[in-house]
């Protein structure tokens, strides 16, 4: 009897799936995957590394182990970065923000007031043209996964509410290292300052920086508010994290083990985003309590900073090519009329 070619390739297919879903401790390799952060490890992006672990373990059948680890204990967001390029380290996650000196296509998210909800950001940077800017970093030496949700930043100082765009004027406010947010924050009139997350709150503390913008999320875990008064409700930039993994290690893998790294990779997205997203709309009661004085930028003003950032623009168009910067302004255009 001739099996038809349809049945016969289905059948072919069934018996690869048995063999996958068979696919049990023996075909993977004892590993050991150094997975670093640089948040606290109470944090959304510690909990979500843990959850990564936990699914990459039970998928390997305990073979390939991840360690978590946080606190910039394994070195801040580029220090890692060049970890991961010489080999030393497995993987981390960190804003892309701190991964445009190596692509500078990443740049593309920097822009302020890119999204206006979490709805575009999500089908955006999981669309096509987020695939295409995450692919950038190969022929750097890391391998995209995903992007995880950092979220909407907003600012924080010692001096005083931001309730004009001058009150900006003479504060000194710690920026990540990145030209788009030196250039934005100058743009705005604040003395910007470049430094690497894990100096930040000491930096604070010893009030070397006035202040500095980050999520809700971030200024909870960080325990911010036991050094900085006021917080400014501005929500000027939304901030993606990438899941990242060293290119000269995934060249080492089996594609079973690749496959359980992205699987993992994605349940974790949807992991993070949700508990970001909960912690996010509860955060900022949860800031008040702890003593923080909150006001929201003037809608007056948010126009006039908006207007100010968006000078930037030009810039950041420069910096991505004109290509990337149309795709993405097009993706968010498609999202928001998706409603
Ligand atoms: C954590 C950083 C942090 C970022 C920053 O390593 O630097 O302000 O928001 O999340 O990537």
């Amino acid at each position: 009897m001739r099996i038809p070619f349809a049945l016969a390739s289905l059948m072919a297919a069934v018996t690869t799936l048995a063999a996958t879903g068979q696919a049990l401790a023996q075909d993977f390799k004892p590993r050991i995957v150094r997975f670093g952060y640089g948040l606290v490890d109470d944090s959304n992006q510690g909990r979500a590394a843990r959850f990564f672990a936990k699914e990459v373990e039970k998928a390997t059948g305990g073979k390939m182990k991840v360690r978590a680890i946080g606190n910039a204990a394994l070195g801040s967001d580029t220090q890692m970065q060049q970890a991961l390029i010489g080999g030393a380290q497995e993987m981390m996650v960190g804003s892309t923000a701190t991964l445009v000196g190596l692509s500078p296509e990443m740049a593309v998210w920097d822009t302020p007031f890119l999204f206006s909800n979490t709805k575009e950001a999500d089908a955006v940077l999981d669309g096509p043209v987020g695939e295409k800017v995450k692919a950038t970093l190969e022929p750097k030496g890391m391998v995209g996964l995903v992007y995880w949700e950092n979220g909407f930043r907003n600012l924080t100082n010692n001096k005083r509410p931001i309730a004009r765009l001058e009150d900006l004027a003479d504060v000194k406010l710690r920026v990540m290292q990145n030209n788009v947010f030196l250039d934005s924050f100058k743009a705005l009139g604040a003395n910007a300052v470049p430094l690497p997350f894990s100096e930040l709150f000491t930096a604070l503390e010893t009030r070397a920086v006035d202040g500095q913008e980050n999520p809700f999320n971030t200024v909870l875990s960080s325990k911010f508010y036991e050094v900085q008064k006021y917080l400014t409700v501005s929500n000027h930039v939304y901030s993606p994290w990438i899941v990242t993994v060293s290119k000269k290690w995934w060249d080492t893998l089996s594609p079973a083990e690749k496959k359980v790294l992205q699987d993992a990779a994605i349940k974790s997205r949807e992991f993070e985003r949700k508990d970001t997203r909960e912690e996010a709309a509860k955060a900022l009661a949860d800031i008040k309590t702890k003593g923080m004085q909150v006001n929201e930028l003037p809608a007056a003003e948010a126009s006039r900073m908006r207007d100010k950032l968006t000078a930037v623009n030009a810039g950041i168009a420069k910096t991505v090519g004109q290509g990337i910067w149309d795709e993405v302004q097009a993706a968010v255009k498609q999202a928001r009329a998706a409603k």
